[in-house]
């Protein structure tokens, strides 16, 4: 029988989300000095054709609209990301003052809006002066430096930020190093530097978790895992135990390390057999163990699958069923591990046009096994479905297929919080069209139609779209009524 929510508890946190440098531009303007997804985006700008990180939605000028748009939909809480190289845009020393003070209006804003923020404090846009002095995260020197500017940041806003989000997506940025980070192209051989960096990340969140319990009283801090939780392909005893390894090193070697302050045994010592184990100096485990989190922010997409792999193959971590271009079936081969576990499509569920599964039950799944493993609050950060919409000449635009992708994940978390599970807020990505990581402004997110093209920045003018809403009907009922 269908699944049917009841409402959400009194207090649930209804939101949406965003990052910095996929939905503000302004990327040179007002003393901001370039990202590395700046320079990342001009590349591929150049080689695929997708929009740069100059102008995408536009929302440092428009921040005060979206607000108000973002009010009018109901949210309680807004997440976002501040751009590191917007408020110290050498990425040490000289604090910008225009920057900072674009943070304090937004965040005035949401206040007076009614809408909680949530802070992410480094969502994949590093100051590209660090990487030009020093390669960025592939340096330790970087964890000083992050220090400096989560101190800036938390002192700063702590007295109307209660809830902090460290750093965004350690697991996929490990995945997918290129796109998240600048490597050199001497580098994108070397695997073992995208553990060494994740290493770094790991030291930094943990100074930001300490940094939060320092500072901000009855605050509440923790990271935002990518998470997909890793089927077997079929019921065959090899096929379990490759999905059991392939979710100890994509996602058990993140979670361990937010929750348990070590490393997962078995993800360790597949590494260190491969020599791809980060160096971790003396004082590093003390660290980490000491950055306690509070809570989870959790983004899922899609499930994944792997089947067992056999121990003569060859490596390939340098692509995972990646499409760039929307048409489905156009992907790339998948990650491989010989005699541990290789990715591949799941043959039984659905995908949007970049052949991302859609698996709302995978939501409840992921949730109820994180809480029943950790027991912590949980949040889901980001949970969306990438299209192609069309605005109408009327300024309308359809997507059922959204309303569709949504509510059904809201109904799949909500069956995890009947099962015990404790959720703390919802905010699906992204609350307005922005720059896809991956694929351009043409793959849209938003319950907010930004007008713009990958080539034309034009004005950015705002359309809400059918699930606006929807979500709006949503919040006002409190999640009651959704089928699985
Ligand atoms: C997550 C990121 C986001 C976001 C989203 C969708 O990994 O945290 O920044 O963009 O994925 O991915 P994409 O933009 O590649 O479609």
């Amino acid at each position: 029988m269908a699944y049917t929510t009841t409402a959400f508890p009194d207090g649930f946190l209804w939101g949406a989300s965003t990052s910095a440098y996929q939905v503000e531009g302004a990327a040179y303007e007002d003393g901001k000095k370039a990202s590395q997804q700046d320079i990342i985006n001009q590349n591929n700008y150049r080689e695929r054709g997708f929009a740069t990180a100059e102008v995408t939605s536009d929302h440092y000028h428009h921040f005060r609209e979206d607000v108000a748009l973002m009010a009018e939909m109901g949210l309680k809480t807004y997440r976002f990301s501040i751009a590191w190289s917007r408020v110290i845009p050498d990425g040490t020393g000289a604090v910008n003052p225009a920057g900072l003070k674009f943070y304090h209006d937004l965040i005035d804003e949401l206040i007076a809006h009614g809408i909680e923020p949530i802070v992410t404090l480094y969502h994949y846009d590093l100051p590209w002066a660090l990487v030009e002095r020093y390669g960025g995260w592939i340096s330790r020197q970087v964890v000083d430096d992050f220090e400096a500017y989560a101190r800036l940041i938390i002192t700063e806003f702590r007295d109307q930020v209660k809830y902090w989000t460290t750093i965004n997506e350690q697991s996929i940025i490990v995945q997918y190093w290129t796109q998240k980070c600048y490597i050199p192209e001497e580098h994108r051989d070397n695997n073992q530097l995208r553990y060494q960096i994740n290493h770094h990340m790991n030291l930094a969140h943990a100074i930001a978790c300490n940094l939060v319990h320092e500072l901000v009283p009855g605050g509440m801090v923790g990271s935002v895992i990518g998470y997909s939780p890793i089927y077997p392909l079929t019921s065959r005893a090899e096929d379990v135990m490759a999905a059991q390894n392939a979710h100890d090193l994509r996602n058990g070697y993140y979670l361990d390390i937010y929750f348990k302050g070590k490393y997962t045994d078995s993800a360790m010592a597949y590494l260190e057999r491969h020599g791809l184990a980060p160096k971790i100096e003396p004082g590093d485990m003390e660290l980490i163990a000491s950055g306690t989190s509070d809570m989870l922010g959790i983004n899922y997409y899609a499930s994944e699958c792997a089947k067992a792999c056999p121990d003569d193959g060859t490596r390939e971590m340098r692509w995972n069923g990646v499409n760039l271009t929307g048409k489905k079936g156009d992907i790339s081969g998948f990650e491989t591990h010989p005699g541990f576990y290789e990715m591949c499509k799941n043959p039984l569920l659905d995908t949007n046009d970049w052949d991302w599964a859609i698996d709302p039950i995978g939501l409840e799944y992921l949730l109820r096994d994180i809480w029943m493993r950790y027991g912590k609050p949980l949040m889901v950060c980001e949970n969306g479905l990438g299209a192609f919409d069309m605005l109408e000449a009327d300024g309308s635009v359809h997507d059922p297929y959204r309303i569709d992708y949504l509510g059904r994940h809201i109904a799949a978390m909500k069956r995890a919080m009947d099962y015990g599970v404790q959720m703390l807020a919802y905010c699906p990505w992204s609350a307005l069209d922005l720059l896809s990581t991956s694929n351009g402004v043409k793959k849209r997110y938003g319950f907010i139609y930004v007008d713009r093209t990958d080539d034309d920045p034009r004005e950015c003018r705002r359309y809400r779209k059918d699930s606006f809403a929807w979500y709006r009907d949503v919040i006002a009922r409190n999640g009651a009524g959704l089928t699985l």
